[in-house]
């Protein structure tokens, strides 16, 4: 099938050749170099992933790799559309953000049929075959959940409290995120019989969820709530809204930890509204590219790739702290 676009390219070079001598050879490495990803992100949803989409989109353009990018507002279904789109147009190497775990087995087994390579970058799949995928590129999620929980660990012993009472808001149901975030800060909280969970609820890594999430559950625990733990920051500054419409002070009344790292968090850290961000960079274009790179020219390229990432909390130094950038 890929023998009908060569054959497109060559002809096309065949006629830049006719019409410019010195054009042959510039057609030639055109030709040789006009590598085609197909990247399918998940929407739109947060600060953390509008940055990821720019990531991605300025580092194809830097490595030279044409970007087909198509945006599925939350849907799977637009997500596995975009990829048939994609087997179809005979790109060189798929790539994309699953937004939920499962589900992906029947057309990623056709993108492997058809001989192309694929890349998950930001959240992981749930499959019995992983040779349906060629890479992984995004965060330890669980060992994001852990450093949360860790904090809050630390957070007791400085305030010598004897109880701290939680309320959690979870990131999309079913994802890589919503998961591991959960199970990593689990594994460390529920250790610690000072710190109880109230309850843990969803807030699809959205805003507005957020603040829904935060109003329900003080309606529901009132000042019992000692700590929130919001898997993103989109969510955590929603929930910052409704307790300042309710005359509670963030960061004092009630402990919050949050998990991304943008901007408008690290300026809540630093103003006293946020005790605790867990870092989660979206700045994975250019590891994307030169995985696809490696890809594209046949060499192997290693089954999972995680960035480095840190944590930042109340009781950090950040005046030095470089501009986050989403
Ligand atoms: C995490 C990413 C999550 C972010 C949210 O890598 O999948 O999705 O934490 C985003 O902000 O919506």
């Amino acid at each position: 099938m890929k023998w009908k676009r060569s054959l497109l390219l060559l002809w096309l070079a065949a006629c830049v050749g006719l019409f410019s001598a010195c054009g042959t050879q510039k057609a030639a490495d055109t030709e040789n170099t006009a590598k085609l990803l197909g990247f399918s992100q998940l929407g739109s949803e947060s600060s953390w992933r509008l940055g990821n989409t720019e990531s991605i989109t300025r580092a194809a353009e830097s490595h030279g790799i044409s970007l087909m990018l198509k945006n599925a507002n939350q849907r799977q279904e637009n997500q596995i559309d975009a990829i048939r789109s994609f087997i179809a147009y005979q790109v060189d190497v798929i790539s994309f953000s699953p937004i939920v775990e499962d589900g992906w087995d029947n057309v990623l087994t056709e993108a492997k049929n058809a001989g192309i390579p694929v890349i998950l970058v930001d959240r992981l799949i749930h499959t019995e075959d992983d040779s349906l995928y060629d890479a992984y590129v995004g965060a330890d999620f669980y060992q994001e959940g852990v450093r949360a929980g860790e904090y809050l660990v630390q957070k007791a012993e400085r305030m010598k409290a004897d109880k701290l009472c939680i309320v959690e808001i979870a990131g999309t149901q079913d994802s890589t995120p919503g998961l591991q975030r959960y199970q990593g800060f689990h594994d460390v909280v529920d250790q610690d019989s000072r710190l109880i969970t109230l309850e843990t609820v969803s807030g699809d890594f959205l805003r507005s969820k957020g603040k829904e999430c935060m109003r329900s559950l003080l309606e529901k625990y009132g000042d019992q709530i000692d700590v929130l733990y919001s898997h993103n920051d989109g969510m955590t500054l929603g929930a910052i809204d409704v307790l300042e419409e309710q005359g509670l002070v963030p960061g004092k009344d009630i402990i919050i930890v949050t998990v991304d790292g943008e901007q408008e968090a690290i300026d809540g850290l630093k103003a006293g509204k946020i005790n605790c961000v867990v870092e989660c960079t979206p700045m994975l274009g250019d590891l994307v590219m030169e995985l696809a790179e490696k890809l594209m020219a046949g060499e192997a390229v290693p089954k999972v790739t995680h960035p480095e990432e840190q944590v930042f909390t109340e009781f950090d130094d950040l005046s030095d702290l470089a501009p986050r950038g989403y």
